[in-house]
C-alpha cells in the first residue's frame, strides 16, 4: 500500500496492490465491520510483540554495562509530547529509534529512508523545529553521523530552534561494525576516536549534557 504507485512492487513482488493513504485505507477497512477469526499466526505474533516489549523494558532498566540505548529512548518516550518530531540518523541508531520512539499520537518520524545518508539526524531535527514550531523537535544520532554535521547546532542556536539533539556514543560506526562481525570480516575502519560531544556542543552554543547511568 502506498500513495505513490511507482513505489509499489519496487522491492518485493505484491499479490494485491492498493494505491491509498494507509491511515485512510485502514480506517475504511475497519469501517466495513468485517473481521476474521484470530488465527494461530495472529496469536503467535501478539505473544511475540508482548515478549518483545517486555525485553525492551528489561533492557531499558539495565545499566550494568553502561547506558543502554533502550534507556535513552524510554526516557524520550516519557518526555515526548503528542506533536513532537523525531529526526533519526542512519546506523544502529535507526534501529533504536524505530524500536523506542513513541508514534502513538500525532508524532512525526523522519529518516533517510531511500539513501540511508549519515548526517541526516541533526539537520532533520532543525527541519522538525521549523515544520512544527509549537512541539518539541528531537534528533537522534550516532557519534559517527553527528560528527559529520555537528556545526549545525550553531545554526539551531542562531535561529533559536530549541532542538533536543541526542547522540548515542559508542566510539564506533556501530552498524558497519556489526555488519563486519556478522559476515566474519576483519574489522577495518569502524573505530572512532572517542570525543565528548556534549563538550563540543557546549563550546558551540553554551549548553549540553553528557548522560551516563549515574546521571539522574
Ligand atoms: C554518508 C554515509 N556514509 C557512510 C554510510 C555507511 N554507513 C551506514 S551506517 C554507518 C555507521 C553509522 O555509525 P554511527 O553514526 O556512529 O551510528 P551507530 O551505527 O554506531 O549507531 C555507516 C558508515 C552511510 N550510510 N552514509
Amino acid at each position: 500500500m502506498n500513495t505513490n504507485a511507482f513505489d509499489i512492487g519496487k522491492t518485493v513482488d505484491v499479490d494485491y496492490a492498493v494505491i491509498a493513504d494507509a491511515k485512510t485505507y485502514l480506517q475504511a477497512l475497519i469501517d466495513t465491520g468485517e473481521t476474521l477469526p484470530a488465527g494461530t499466526w495472529l496469536k503467535a505474533n501478539q505473544e511475540n510483540k508482548k515478549n518483545w516489549d517486555a525485553r525492551l523494558d528489561q533492557l531499558a532498566k539495565d545499566d550494568s554495562k553502561g547506558l543502554n540505548p533502550e534507556s535513552v529512548t524510554a526516557k524520550i518516550a516519557e518526555l515526548a509530547g503528542p506533536n513532537d518530531t523525531y529526526a533519526v540518523d542512519t546506523g544502529n541508531v535507526s534501529e533504536w529509534g524505530v524500536r523506542g520512539l513513541p508514534m502513538n499520537k500525532n508524532q512525526r518520524f523522519a529518516i533517510s529512508g531511500l539513501f540511508a545518508t549519515m548526517g541526516f539526524g541533526l539537520p532533520g531535527g532543525l527541519a522538525g523545529a521549523l515544520s512544527v514550531p509549537d512541539a518539541q523537535a528531537w534528533s537522534l544520532s550516532g557519534d559517527g553521523g553527528f560528527a559529520m554535521v555537528e556545526q549545525d547546532v550553531i545554526t539551531e542556536a542562531r535561529y533559536e530552534l530549541p532542538v533536543i539533539n541526542v547522540v548515542l556514543s559508542n566510539d564506533r560506526f556501530g552498524f558497519i561494525y556489526y555488519e563486519q562481525a556478522e559476515t566474519k570480516q576483519h574489522f577495518y575502519g569502524v573505530d572512532l576516536t572517542p570525543a565528548d560531544w556534549a563538550k563540543v556542543a557546549e563550546g558551540s552554543v553554551g549548553s549540553a549534557l553528557l548522560l551516563s547511568p549515574s546521571t539522574n
